[in-house]
């Protein structure tokens, strides 16, 4: 995601907005006091597993990205990251005793298929037993088949510019679901599929690292063709469970009220939401995104909208920030970052209203939009352990104010079913390494030491309560 690390407001302080005296504690007619409001927390395999050369795990293009120097932070890498292989039972017992109803996390590709697309018993009964554990303590599962860790040797054969990945990523999805049929309660096919293309092919900031518009879109539609390749296996091997995808979605606002800016924040909105969205729910790719990127087509093939279009059970929305933007004077857009807001240690600018406004936006526009669930929110900030405390205040107010947006947005009729906070635990923050820490729970990575935050202890004080309130 964004690179700007600008400012970060001290958000301690007691008038400003990232304050917060007490306890997170919605208002009483808030939507999120219903217990069928599902509540929960999410992570991917590669930012939290390490054994990275464990059990037959192959390589993907982050070992390779991370392992190539200057691509990220400090040279870090996903080779230990917070050991959950190897520590995965007793993070699910922290999870289950902080009380969330739901776990959102990913399957590494390269743990559970050869390159023949042979299985590979080893990786794959590591998500059966997590899976059967999650079960037993009486999580709902969300399970992402694709978060960003393509099989190197997948990428080695063109990766997402290859048309044939599409096919292997429906053979993956038709292996997952016959083998952990029964323990999925939803299926997510990709995570920000956006991130992939454009960060990945568009401008280089992730894996694979190449940087070219035309490969984005190319790269973008085999990612919805493996979608929609995948849905149809997902639903004949495990009928019972919900199909969906994860879109990360960005709030643009225009710098002043001239048409070219106004115009600006519109192909703002275009590129990082219709450009998904769209062929998702209306079967087209979005004209004007060729406005921004004139010539960067993709080749799409007869029949290829409508299996990337066919109805979804569920739509995860991921949000984080909003971006202010002016004309860049030719087709597109500039960002100019406002001063004086409140940021995250991302320097990602804490925007709340930017999330119910996108909600009800995308309500208006896709007629047959699937329920909605918030399957990423949060922030980072620079968190330390003080006498075995962490004092996340920002992150309580973040988190706060945003679970107030998507009470607003489901009052003026968003059908959102749940919200999962990114993340369980401090991670890998991809080319940003250990260093941005996302977690509400701190990872001591020397240590391996699990701390919990207050933001923890609070939403578990919250979600006691609840159940104490419906029973
Ligand atoms: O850490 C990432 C996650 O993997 C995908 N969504 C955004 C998060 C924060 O950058």
């Amino acid at each position: 995601m964004a690179n700007d690390t600008s400012v970060v407001l001290d958000a301690h302080s007691p008038n400003s907005p990232g304050s917060l005296a007490d306890p997170f504690t919605p208002p009483a007619d808030s939507s999120l006091w219903r217990e069928d409001f599902l509540l929960g927390v999410a992570t991917a395999a590669y930012q939290i597993e390490g054994a990275v050369h464990e059990d037959g795990r192959l390589s993907s293009i982050w070992d390779t990205f991370s392992a190539t120097p200057g691509k990220v932070l400090a040279g870090d890498t996903g080779a230990v990251a917070c050991d959950h292989y190897h520590r995965w039972e007793a993070d699910i017992d922290m999870l289950a005793g902080l009380g969330f109803q739901g776990y959102r996390l990913s399957i590494a590709w390269p743990r559970v298929m050869d390159a023949a697309g042979v299985p590979n018993r080893k990786g794959l009964d590591f998500y059966k037993r997590l899976l059967t554990r999650l079960k037993e303590k009486g999580i709902t599962t969300f399970v992402t088949l694709y978060h960003w860790d393509l099989p190197q040797h997948l990428e080695d054969r063109g990766g997402w510019l290859n048309r044939d990945t599409a096919y292997r990523f429906a053979d993956y999805a038709d292996l997952m679901s016959r083998e952990l049929a029964g323990t999925v309660d939803a299926w997510a096919t990709l995570n920000e599929p956006w991130c992939s293309a454009y960060l990945g092919y568009g401008n280089g900031h992730h894996a694979p690292g190449l940087a070219n518009e035309r490969f984005a879109t190319q790269a973008l539609h085999h990612l919805l063709l493996g979608h929609g390749l995948a849905v149809p296996a997902l639903r004949a091997n495990d009928p019972a469970s919900q199909k969906g995808i994860v879109a990360n979605v960005g709030r643009g606002t225009a710098n002043s009220n001239s048409a070219a800016d106004q115009r600006a924040a519109q192909l703002f909105e275009v590129q990082h939401n219709a450009w998904i969205l769209d062929p998702l729910f209306k079967g087209e790719y979005p004209q004007a995104l060729f406005e921004l990127w004139p010539g960067a087509e993709p080749l799409v093939l007869d029949g290829d909208m409508r299996t990337i279009s066919a109805p979804l059970d569920f739509l995860g929305i991921n949000y984080y920030f909003r971006t202010n933007v002016a004309s860049d004077g030719a087709h597109g857009f500039t960002d100019v970052p406002l001063e004086g807001v409140e940021r995250t240690q991302m320097g990602w600018e804490v925007y709340p209203d930017g999330l119910r406004d996108l909600l009800t936006g995308f309500k208006e526009n896709y007629a047959n939009l699937p329920p909605i669930y918030i399957t990423e929110n949060g922030m980072a900030s620079n968190d330390q352990v003080t006498d075995g405390k962490v004092d996340d205040t920002q992150r309580i107010s973040y988190l706060k104010r945003h679970l107030a947006a998507v009470d607003q947005a489901i009052k003026a009729g968003v059908n959102i079913r749940g919200y999962f906070v990114w993340s369980l635990m401090d991670n890998f923050e991809w080319a940003f390494g250990y260093e941005r820490r996302f977690g509400i729970v701190h990872i001591d990575y020397t240590t391996q030491q699990r701390t919990l935050k207050r933001s923890a202890e609070l939403l578990a004080k919250f979600l006691k309560e609840r159940k104490a309130q419906a029973s």
